[in-house]
């Protein structure tokens, strides 16, 4: 059981106010708000040891390269990866898909086939095209059914021996839908397809097992799990990371550099070039040990909780539709009111006090498939309270009445 109070007080920003309002914060999908623990890590840093790594012999570099190693330690023993190199840190998921996509330039040949998902971000997307247009390759895209599901027997039928490449979101961060992943894992390595997954959205309200799901690459970013912006993680299966080329040159990514040949550092810094956002790194850890500390139990039942609240109360209002109704959903509802834009409905929540995110939520192709511009989405954390959600629909109510 969580202690939602106690928690709150972890967390600074949850006691400011907004338009003179206490701060209603539904928009953890974008980026999670930080807990003290993490912010402490960061004056830490900057405080006591700040000093680049893996080149000093001194006692600071030392010490900022242990505890950025350290950090990278934690990441691994998070995900479960077998070994710690096969962690590569990152500037965040998206940085760590374009990795990937890089990587396949020099594997892929015309006609193979990707399949993504008609659920994806729109950092899911784009570096698979831009993959296809250098590659020849050709992207296929798994379906989505009305209740904002991939339809698996149109993944089943899209599979063959030319897909060489699966990527999935482990839970959508427009609709909320978990996604079947060990399924489609299971189903993509029968044809020799490897499979990347995208869990930005997932990592902060489930603890995945990569070796578990023996998938080929997890992608993450900090921000969203209670860490800093600017970091990520890419797990990528050692094999797979051996075969894929640098993505970018220059100092740390180096084995031997003279001007007629260069050769790569080992897994791994071969794919981390330059100085990394050390700070953010050892935040993110931190952040990882915060995460733990409360719980994956205790924060997927509880989320669960504010779901099903906020759900029941929101769909009591006459007009208002929720886009994303799988049973397979965590803490995220898009909705819209009836003939009104859901950038209004922000603006009015915006001025009581209640933070949710308008749009597209960079997944346009989910929008168009529902033929609407946009939703509004409140999106939640452990720290949020029944007592917001009241909030969220007594606003809702409001710009209801204000503007219809
Ligand atoms: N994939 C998913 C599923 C995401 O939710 C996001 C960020 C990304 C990729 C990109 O992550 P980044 O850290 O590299 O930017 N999602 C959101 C969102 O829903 N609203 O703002 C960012």
């Amino acid at each position: 059981m969580l202690n939602v109070e106690t928690i709150r007080k972890d967390f600074p920003i949850l006691s400011r106010k907004v338009n003179g309002k206490p701060l209603v914060y539904f928009d953890n999908a974008a980026t999670s708000q930080k807990p003290r623990r993490v912010i402490d890590t960061i004056v830490d840093y900057y405080t006591n040891y700040n000093a680049n790594i893996h080149r000093g012999v001194h006692a600071l570099s030392q010490e900022a390269t242990d505890k950025y190693e350290q950090a990278r330690a934690k990441i691994q023993k998070h995900f479960n990866a077998q070994h710690r190199h096969e962690i590569i840190m990152t500037s965040g998921t998206t940085h760590g898909i374009n990795l990937v996509a890089h990587g396949f330039a020099s594997i892929l040949k015309k006609d193979d086939e990707i399949i993504v998902s008609a659920l994806e971000h729109h950092s899911n997307i784009v570096p698979w095209q831009m993959l296809c247009e250098r590659t020849g390759a050709r992207l296929r895209v798994i379906p989505m059914n009305q209740d904002g599901e991939l339809v698996m027997t149109a993944f089943e039928a899209l599979l063959s021996s030319k897909t060489k490449l699966v990527f999935v979101n482990h839970i959508s961060n427009a609709l909320g839908t978990i996604n079947p992943i060990e399924d489609i894992i299971k189903k993509a390595h029968k044809v020799g397809a490897a499979v990347l997954v995208d869990g930005a959205q997932a990592c902060p309200h489930l603890k995945p097992d990569v070796q578990q799901l023996d998938v080929d690459f997890y992608v993450a970013s900090a921000h969203k799990m209670c860490g800093p912006t600017g970091v990520g993680m890419l797990y990528g299966k050692k094999a797979w990371l051996d075969k894929l080329p640098p993505y970018q040159g220059g100092g740390e990514m180096i084995a031997e550099v003279t001007f007629e040949k260069t050769t790569y550092a080992d897994l791994p810094h071969k794919f981390e070039a330059g100085t990394p956002n050390i700070c953010g790194g050892i935040a993110f850890g931190a952040a990882i040990d915060y995460l733990n500390h409360i719980g994956f139990d205790a924060i997927a039942a509880y989320e669960n909780e504010l779901l099903q609240y906020a759900t029941k109360k929101l769909l009591a209002i006459d007009g208002l539709k929720i886009y994303g109704t799988s049973k397979h959903k965590t803490a995220v509802i898009s909705f819209n009111l009836d003939g009104i834009h859901p950038y209004d409905v922000g603006t009015i929540l915006d001025k009581m006090g209640v933070a949710v995110r308008t749009g597209h939520h960079c997944a346009q192709p989910i929008m168009d498939y529902f033929g609407i511009p946009g939703t509004v989405r409140a999106s939640f954390a452990f720290y949020n309270t029944m007592a917001e959600i009241d909030t969220l629909v007594d606003g809702v109510k409001k710009a209801k009445a204000m503007l219809s």
